[in-house]
């Protein structure tokens, strides 16, 4: 029996965001020698029956169909938001006022006033507030970051970072919640277009200042779901309307004197989940490929690009899991930002991404929204 203190955790929604983050939370102690314990309370879902039964195939001990009352509950400290954008701000500040711990699935909010609110009752409150960018949490791109910081590639001069999928091409595909602007906020700029801002940001150090961007909606009709707006949604006869954008496109400057080029779209044929970004500077050059996600590219020294293999027990995380060439996959990511998350309640320190670097991403895809409004005109991020 392990003496280590437990702190119980609730969360909210169980469809891909729960399953992944229910994952993390069954297994992190398991890899991680933690000061604090997760233990799985509570999960809160609107249906009864599809509650409980996610509930019992995840590991949570109580199912409840409010999440009003999951954050009220004595045996939960941190609430875990995995829902859509549109209830993230309502969720997040009910619980920090609470004093609950909060991690928030990404993009953090769906406007920037609400994630301004969210900051707002996060630096009020005594607890514990982090977004999940869990990119940050790729091994490789943890390197990418600890490279650039000892100046391996000097000064930055270009980011170059796009994130392509294809899971919406069919224009059969249902018009699902991530489709709809009044839940996701925005379409693929919110929904991938934010992991690329966040990683250009992280790996650099760097704010994006300003944004020249144009955005398209391809298919701009779709069936209604039938069943479930989740992935996998059915299409029914009915159509809708699409809210959203099917694609994002923008360039702009980075705070140390670089430029950058962003490109987040659904309608890249064959590829699959292809996060991508390369840095250039002025000593050398690292790139990342979300689909080969145990390697990083690195130039230096005017050579070509070598692989590194990102699977030695001294790269970032790895160390807690398997020997040398045996990799890791994306569901790890979540499992090392949940360890970074209760490293940092057990420590009192402030956990990253914290909401004020969400508002940071939520600026900018407002800025990008702006800009592409006014027909690509160069729109800063702050005012
Ligand atoms: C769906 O497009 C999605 O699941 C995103 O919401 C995630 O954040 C990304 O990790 C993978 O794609």
């Amino acid at each position: 029996m392990s003496d280590k203190t437990t702190i119980g955790v609730g969360m909210v929604g169980y469809a891909f965001m729960g399953r992944v983050h229910s994952q993390a939370w069954r297994s992190v102690s398991a890899f991680f020698d933690l000061p604090l314990v997760p233990r799985m309370a509570a999960i809160a879902g609107r249906s009864k029956e599809r509650t409980e039964a996610a509930a019992a195939q995840l590991g949570w001990a109580a199912a409840e169909t409010d999440w009003r009352e999951l954050v009220k509950r004595d045996d939960v400290q941190i609430v875990d938001i995995c829902t859509p954008g549109d209830s993230h701000a309502e969720i997040a500040v009910a619980a920090l006022e609470a004093g609950k711990h909060v991690i928030c699935e990404k993009p953090l909010a769906n406007t920037v006033a609400e994630a301004e609110v969210m900051v707002a009752a996060a630096a009020a409150a005594p607890g514990k507030s982090m977004v999940a960018f869990n990119y940050r949490r790729v091994p490789a791109v943890a390197l990418a970051r600890r490279y650039v910081e000892q100046g391996r590639i000097g000064e930055i001069r270009h980011v170059r970072a796009v994130y392509l999928q294809d899971w919406i091409v069919d224009p059969e595909f249902p018009l699902v919640w991530r489709l709809q602007k009044d839940k996701a906020g925005a379409g693929a700029l919110g929904d991938i277009g934010s992991h690329i801002v966040d990683a250009a940001q992280f790996i650099t150090g760097q704010r994006i200042l300003g944004v020249s961007a144009l955005t398209e909606t391809f298919i701009k009709e779709r069936p209604l779901a039938a069943e479930s707006a989740g992935l996998g949604a059915t299409a029914s006869a009915e159509k809708g309307t699409v809210t959203v954008d099917d694609a994002a496109l923008f360039i702009g400057r980075l705070s140390g004197g670089g430029v950058a080029s962003f490109e987040a779209t659904r309608f890249a044929s064959g590829r699959k989940n292809a996060m991508r970004i390369e840095i250039n500077g002025s000593l050398g050059s690292l790139a990342f490929d979300f689909e080969a996600m145990n390697e990083l590219w690195v130039s230096e020294g005017g050579g070509g690009f070598e692989r590194i293999l990102v699977t030695e027990p001294d790269h970032p995380y790895v160390g807690a899991w398997w020997p040398p060439g045996h990799g890791l996959g994306y569901e790890h990511t979540f499992t090392h930002e949940i360890k970074d998350f209760l490293e940092a309640v057990a420590t009192g320190a402030d956990p990253t991404p914290s909401f004020a670097d969400g508002l940071r991403v939520q600026r900018v895809l407002e800025a990008v929204e702006r800009s592409a409004a006014e027909g690509s005109r160069y729109t800063n991020v702050e005012d």
